[in-house]
Formats: C-alpha cells, sequence, structure tokens
C-alpha cells in the first residue's frame, strides 16, 4: 500500500525538538507540539539544508567515480576473426577438445596478444582471448584457415569508446592497403601469417549474466536439413537462452537459411534472432536482426561457407519460435551480372527474391539494337539497410547512362524507371558486408525516341500503361500523371485537384480524390430534413414514420414506436409486435414491451477485459473472441467459424461440401480461443464436431446460401478468449459504407501462404447494386459485398466460413456477414463477398434454438 503511516511519521520519540518533559503531557492531543513552532521551523530548515548537502555530496561522489576516477574499469568483449595464411584447415580444426584445435588456438591467443601489444590501449587492458571456431579459408588458398575469437579488456570507464577505436584500428586488410602484398602484421615473432583481421564489440544483450542455457550447436550443411527453436513447435521457447548454430558449408559454398515457421516476442530488445556472415558474433558481419512477425522474405545467404544464427530469450513471455531449413549453394562467377541484349529482358538482385549474400558485386551492360533509347523499370525494390538514409553508400544500385551515373537504394514501393538517350545503360549492384534485404527485379526495353509507348499511354515518369487506365481514378503510372488533365465521363465525379473518380466513391470514407473532395458534404441534409442510413434526406417529422425513411435511424428514432403493421423495415418482438427503433437488439434499452430486444445478450463483447486477411495487421489475443479455427484431419486449419454459443458454430457451406469428405463430422476438430496457429494455450479449447448442418439449398455454383451450422460434440466452456458474437435480427440494418472487420488465418496474399497469427483488416460494406455491377451480376439478395474498392485489402483462401464483425453503436458486435467468395483476393474494384446473415436468423433458429 502506498498511503504514508501518520503514527511513525510524527512519533514524538524520534523528533529531537521535543522537550522530553513534554512527553508526559496527560493530553493525547498535539496541541503541546504547536507550543514552539519557531523552533520547529529552525530544525526543519536545518534538516532540509543537511539533505541537499548530502545530495551534493552524493553526486559529487558519483561523478567523481564515473567519470574522473582513472580507476573504476568494466570488463568489455570485442568478438573478431583472423584469416590465417600459413595454416591448413584441417576436419579436427572443428573439434574444439582436440589437440590440433587446441594447438592453433593457443597460436592464435599469441598472435592476438603480440597484436594487442602493438598499440598502447589494447595492451594496457587486454585480459585473455580464447578461440571460439575455425573454418576454411576462402579457397584462395589467400587465408588457409579463419579463425573467431573472443578478446576480454578490462578498461577504465572513460577510455572505453578509445578502446574501440583501437581495435578497428586492427582492422587494416590487404584490400584497405592494395599497393601493399604479402604478409600483414608479420614481424619475426608473429606466430602467424595473419591476413585480415574484423573484430568488434559483443552485443550487450548476448552477454547477460541471467542465461540459463547457452549451447552451440555444430551443423553441417553438406546435406540439407532442418533446425527449430527448442520446443518448436509444441511448446514456446525457453526463457533466459542464448544458442547458437554454426552452420558450414563446404569450401566454395554459401550456406542457404530460409524460415517456414518464424514467431518471435515483437519487441526485439528481449527476444531476437541474428544471422551472421561469420561463426561468430561479429556485429559488421551481422545480416540481419529479426523478432516479432515478419512478412518479409526470410531467405538468407552468406558470401562464404559459414553462418551463424543466434537465438537470444528473456525471462517472459516466450512465443512457438521458428523453424528452418538450411543447404549449400556453390559460389560460381556467374551468379550476377553479365551482358544484356534484345529489345527487352530482365535481371534481378543475386537469388532474387530471396535477400542478396553480402560482398555481392554485380554489373550489367545492357545494349538494345542501334537507333533505340532503353529504358530499365524496376519492378520491386528493397535495397536498404541502417543508417545510409539517401547516401547510398553501403549497398545500392548505381546506373551508368551516357556520361552521368546515379545511385539508387532505399525501398520503393512503386515501380522506378530510369531510361537512356543511348541504346546503352550499365546496371551496377553492390552490397557491403552486413546487413542484407530483398533486392530488386527490373525489365528493360528498347523504345523509340519518337514515340516512347507504342499503343499505350506516357506516364510523366518514362512508365507506359495501358491507355484505357487513362483518366479511370487510379494512380496507375506512380506519379499521378494518367489522372491528370482528364474529361469526367458521367460515372465519375470531379475532384477540386482536377482527377476523375467513381461516383460510388463518394461518401465511402476514404479520401480518393486526394484532396478529400470525395468526403466532403457527406450526410448534410438542408434544414428541417434529416439523412436516412441510405442517404436520403427526408423531413425530421416523418423520419420514424416507415413510410419516407425505409431505413429509419436509431438516434432518431430512439423513443421506440410500436406500430400495426409490421416492415421489412421493424423489428419484431417476440410477443409479435413491431417496433420502429432501427437495431434495437442489444442496445441496453428496453425497446419492447416483452423486452425481448434485450435478451440472450451475452454476446459481441470482449468479456473479461477491458483492455490472413490480404493488407490486414496481426490482432491482439483475445480481440476476436467468436473466431474459430477450423482444422481438417491431415489438412490443418482449412476455415474459419464464429461461435454463436457454447454448442454451436457458424461457417461457410462450401467448407463442409461432400467432395472429399468434408461433410464428415469426425474429419474436423474446432479450435477455439485460438490465436497462433499449432500453439494453444490456457483458453485454446479444441472440439469435437456432433454434426454438421449445411444449408439445403446451398448452390455451389453460385454460393447461393453458402452458410452451415457446426454443433460440437459438447458444450464448451467460455473464457476470455473463447465469446459468442451477437446475430443480427432478420431486419437488423447494416448501412452501405459502415466499417466492418475481417479476420482469419487465411492466405495473406491470393496464392499465398496463411498466416500464422489471427489477422484482421477494417473493410466497408459496399452498396448492393454498386457490387452487383462489379462482380457482374453474380451478387443475390442473401450476399453482402464488403471491401476496400482500391483493393489491398480483403479476405482470401482460408478465412473462408469466418466472421464479418460489425460494431453497433453500442459496443457489441454483430455477425453481418460470413467470408464466403471474391473474384480473387484484393483486387481494385472486386470486394469480397459474404454470406447475408439477416437473411438466415429464422433458419438458425430452427435449426439450433439460438
Ligand atoms: C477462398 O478461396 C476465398 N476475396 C475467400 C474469400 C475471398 C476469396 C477467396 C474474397 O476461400
Amino acid at each position: 500500500m502506498d498511503v504514508m503511516d501518520p503514527g511513525a511519521k510524527s512519533s514524538p520519540i524520534q523528533d529531537p525538538d521535543w522537550d522530553s518533559a513534554l512527553q508526559f503531557l496527560p493530553a493525547a492531543d498535539s496541541r503541546p507540539l504547536e507550543k514552539r513552532p519557531g523552533g520547529r521551523r529552525l530544525w526543519l530548515g536545518l534538516g532540509l539544508l543537511l539533505c541537499a548537502l548530502l545530495l551534493v555530496l552524493l553526486t559529487t561522489v558519483l561523478v567523481w567515480h564515473f567519470h574522473l576516477r582513472s580507476d573504476v574499469r568494466v570488463k568489455k568483449t570485442y568478438i573478431g576473426s583472423m584469416g590465417i595464411a600459413d595454416q591448413r584447415f584441417l576436419t579436427t580444426h572443428e573439434d574444439p577438445t582436440s589437440l590440433e584445435f587446441r594447438r592453433l588456438a593457443a597460436l592464435v591467443a599469441k598472435q592476438l596478444k603480440l597484436l594487442y601489444s602493438k598499440n598502447s590501449e589494447l595492451s594496457k587492458y587486454f585480459l585473455e582471448s580464447t578461440v571460439q571456431a575455425f573454418s576454411e579459408g576462402d579457397g584462395s588458398g589467400r587465408e588457409g584457415v579463419v579463425a573467431y575469437y573472443q578478446s576480454e579488456f578490462q578498461v577504465p570507464v572513460q577510455r572505453k569508446d578509445l578502446l574501440d577505436e583501437a581495435i578497428k584500428s586492427l582492422e587494416k586488410t590487404e584490400v584497405d592497403q592494395p599497393g601493399r602484398h604479402g604478409r600483414l602484421l608479420l614481424k619475426p615473432q608473429d606466430a602467424l601469417n595473419v591476413r585480415s583481421v574484423v573484430s568488434g564489440a559483443l552485443d550487450p544483450r548476448m552477454a547477460t549474466p541471467t542465461f540459463i542455457a547457452q549451447k552451440v550447436f555444430t551443423l553441417h550443411v553438406r546435406k540439407e536439413g532442418m533446425l527449430q527453436s527448442p520446443g518448436f513447435p509444441d511448446s514456446p521457447y525457453p526463457p533466459n537462452t542464448y544458442l547458437q548454430w554454426r552452420l558450414r558449408a563446404q569450401p566454395r559454398h554459401r550456406v542457404q537459411l530460409v524460415f517456414h515457421t518464424f514467431i518471435l516476442e515483437e519487441n526485439c530488445q528481449r527476444d531476437f534472432i541474428k544471422i551472421y556472415d561469420s561463426l561468430a558474433p561479429i556485429e559488421h558481419r551481422m545480416l540481419t536482426e529479426k523478432c516479432g512477425y515478419p512478412h518479409e522474405p526470410m531467405v538468407f545467404l552468406t558470401s562464404g561457407n559459414v553462418m551463424l544464427l543466434t537465438l537470444v530469450t528473456s525471462a517472459e513471455k516466450n512465443f512457438p519460435g521458428f523453424r528452418a531449413s538450411y543447404s549449400q549453394i556453390p559460389i560460381t562467377n556467374d551468379t550476377c551480372g553479365g551482358k544484356l541484349s534484345g529489345r527487352n529482358g530482365s535481371f534481378t538482385s543475386p537469388f532474387f527474391p530471396a535477400n542478396y549474400p553480402p560482398a555481392a558485386s554485380c554489373v550489367w551492360d545492357i545494349q538494345v539494337p542501334m537507333g533505340n533509347f532503353l529504358k530499365v523499370q524496376f519492378t520491386s525494390f528493397s535495397v536498404s539497410g541502417p543508417g545510409q538514409k539517401g547516401s547510398c553508400t553501403r549497398d545500392y544500385v548505381e546506373v551508368h547512362r551516357q556520361s552521368s551515373s546515379s545511385r539508387l537504394c532505399g525501398s520503393r514501393p512503386d515501380s522506378t524507371v530510369v531510361s537512356s538517350r543511348s541504346n546503352q545503360m550499365t546496371v551496377r549492384f553492390k552490397s557491403d558486408s552486413s546487413y542484407v534485404d530483398a533486392g530488386f527485379s527490373a525489365i528493360y526495353e528498347a523504345f523509340v525516341p519518337t514515340d516512347p509507348c507504342p499503343g499505350r499511354f506516357p506516364c510523366l515518369n518514362n512508365m507506359c500503361v495501358n491507355i484505357s487506365l487513362q483518366c479511370d481514378g487510379w494512380d496507375d503510372c506512380g506519379d499521378d500523371s494518367d489522372e491528370e488533365n482528364c474529361q469526367c465521363q458521367a460515372s465519375q465525379m470531379r475532384c477540386r485537384n482536377g482527377h476523375c473518380k467513381p461516383q460510388f466513391w463518394k461518401c465511402d470514407g476514404v479520401d480518393d480524390c486526394g484532396d478529400n473532395t470525395d468526403e466532403e458534404n457527406c450526410g448534410q441534409c438542408g434544414a428541417g430534413l434529416v439523412q436516412c442510413p441510405d442517404g436520403l434526406c427526408v423531413p425530421d417529422k416523418l423520419h420514424c414514420d416507415q413510410k419516407h425513411c425505409h431505413t429509419a435511424d436509431h438516434a432518431h428514432c430512439k423513443n421506440a414506436l410500436q406500430v400495426q403493421t409490421c416492415t421489412p423495415h421493424t423489428h419484431k418482438c417476440r410477443s409479435g409486435r413491431c417496433i420502429t427503433k432501427l437495431n434495437p437488439e442489444c442496445d441496453g434499452e428496453d425497446d419492447c414491451d416483452d423486452n425481448s430486444d434485450e435478451e440472450n445478450c451475452a454476446c459481441g463483447v470482449r468479456p473479461y477485459r477491458s483492455s490472413r486477411i490480404v493488407g490486414g495487421q496481426t490482432s491482439r489475443e483475445g480481440e476476436w473472441p467468436w473466431q474459430v479455427s477450423l482444422h481438417f484431419r491431415g489438412k490443418g486449419h482449412t476455415c474459419g467459424a464464429s461461435v454463436l454459443s457454447d454448442r454451436w458454430l457458424l461457417t461457410a457451406a462450401h467448407c463442409v461440401q461432400e467432395a472429399a469428405g468434408y461433410s464428415k463430422e469426425d474429419q474436423w476438430e474446432a479450435f477455439l480461443g485460438l490465436h497462433i496457429q499449432n500453439q494453444v494455450n490456457q483458453w485454446t479449447v479444441k472440439k469435437n464436431i456432433r454434426r454438421i448442418i449445411r444449408h439445403p439449398d446451398y448452390d455451389p455454383p453460385t454460393y447461393n446460401n453458402d452458410l452451415a451450422l457446426m454443433e460440437l460434440d459438447g458444450p464448451v466452456a467460455l473464457n476470455q478468449n473463447i465469446w459468442p458474437i451477437c446475430l443480427p435480427s432478420a431486419t437488423h440494418h447494416f448501412p452501405a459504407g459502415s466499417a466492418a472487420w475481417i479476420t482469419g488465418w487465411g492466405t495473406t496474399r491470393e496464392g499465398g501462404f496463411t498466416a500464422a497469427i489471427l489477422q484482421k483488416a477494417e473493410v466497408r460494406l459496399v452498396n448492393q447494386t454498386v457490387c452487383s455491377s462489379l462482380l457482374e451480376g453474380q451478387i443475390t439478395e442473401v450476399m453482402l459485398c464488403a471491401g476496400v474498392l482500391k483493393g489491398g485489402v480483403d479476405a482470401c483462401q482460408g478465412d473462408s466460413g469466418g466472421p464479418l464483425t460489425v460494431m453497433a453503436p453500442s459496443g457489441r458486435s454483430f455477425l453481418a456477414g460470413v467470408v464466403s467468395w471474391g473474384d480473387g483476393c484484393a483486387r481494385r474494384n472486386k470486394p469480397g463477398v459474404y454470406v447475408r446473415i439477416t437473411r438466415y436468423r429464422d433458419w438458425i433458429r430452427d435449426q439450433s434454438g439460438l
């Protein structure tokens, strides 16, 4: 408790200002304390002064201790590698207990001591060196063996930086001094013929004394194999662990590591992996550092025949971990670059779309037929690396045309085009020895200077796009030049900035114009008028009369009016009477005379907490407690479903079709309360299925009535991650344009891979007529469309059967739809199609009693 104890604070015995006689006054009240107020203030002042003096003294001591006192020392660890010419690598050098290992290690340690002795800074503070591993040299004969070592120093705190500089100065290799031939740093007393030294400070996160487990695995990559974090996939990785996997390929081979699953804590300060182009964790040989759930390709290649993978975990929050396969790839001279000719063609960075290896250097000489000009379009471009913002000195692409050259680096989401006013161009790609990225893919094309885009639209940035894409509302060029100076058609609206956009993008909640014109004056009816949810402006008084505004809105029709005739726009109470209020279910107000609108409302909220989808984000655990993962035996996650109660799930009929046994109950397992595939936790419940009830009118060719109920083989105990979603009544109105959420473990792109962690994405409900025209008449009344018409966000394969969730103003979530089908995934103007649940309210009740 953080409350101060008043008795202790004013204890008379502890107060030096007290006259001892006063302690024996009989009264228990505090008046005697007030008798000498002046004296108390004096003591208080003296006390404060004393405190201030003590504080100054303490600060001075601390400053002196850490900054001025020269004998306060800290331990510094450097990790390095040493290329040695006059030694040959033996297989016994892999075994630290062998005689050969120990003999060579002793020589390396001696040589390091000698190297350090030549620098006053290093010699003064050096403690010891230990050799961790050896590998074959670069195969050229220049370096026979590479030794990986750790050197410890004890240095005064204020000289730490000088020590770093001194260590750096050791890195004087032949490459740095091209004029010098022969041995580096070789003197008569040298133990070894050293060709190169690379070293740097150890990442402090890898030197934590709290590690419970530290282990090194040595693997040979000659044969392909798999490695994984401990416990994967059945249990999370252990806490406080530092693991190293040393991978060795044959000489003149690269190591390739491909991650198939990767799920770590999102905070890289706590749990992370690092991959090195080395057998020791030398920071400037680091290829990557990863944590969380990366979306980019996780394929890494080394420059030589060794790789080090490290995993560091913290005390808490342990995740499933990773699984990766390793293999070796021969190093050849033609990995990249060369002469390119013809009218068009393509080229990529080495191993694209895998990450390019470090220390790569490629040159492409491109020549198209005489009389043409040449352009190169980078269709994908990610050549990054920390600390090279715009300077392009580490990894870069250099384009030489005529007499000029320019460098490109960083990430470019849109296509980049460079053109030459001649028929030649040279493109160079260079990567340095640390940090790799996905690289680039490029196409080149000859063009006639007078007609750069025959039959197509020439963008200002030299790209060519189909003529039909000009003035269609989409920025196809990437620089908007195809959307400028347009004559808007009848189906389009004109934005203030002159662009034309489809009329149906108006007031959809997305700034399509770029200047928000399409989202202005939305929902503003004139004086005395109010807007119905379908956009119609009606006189205020007539708003709730069911005649003028067919979709009367909640705010305006607050006092539910009981009416004689029930219509599709009224709500039917259990008594059979109808009320005018829109969506009165579970809104916290008793609207029906029998209160039936507020019954069965233990749904649609996250119960005990206050707390793949294409283009989505990772959801938080317990965020969608009605989401279910349906596993088909032998196939794993196959479809989504929603929890309706402790016994019933709702999914898509096409998930449980007759074909291949999908309609058989015993072939399915339902995972409720699941967040990450293959990782169950205390809230996850696996249930078998007692009964599948497919909608009798499900029509596979058209996906009409694509709905099925699943009865669990017993009731599930609801918990903080398992909770039903609210079913909307048959007359519940979900206005077009309103926000909805899709969730699932489906593929994160069309034809891509399923997600390990539950994904979520926000979409908007699409007007039925608009959707019907976009999807060429395939939309029936029992379907509902939702998406982002710009494209890029959608449900996809594996999301089927999962929920389309709409949150009501009350904060409760309602099941507006069930993921059913679509024209591909996330394509522009192709919203996803969902089962319109309001149309099945009676069927669900008839079958399940809910
Ligand atoms: C499917 O194959 C699927 N874009 C589900 C939803 C969508 C497309 C495909 C909607 O299960």
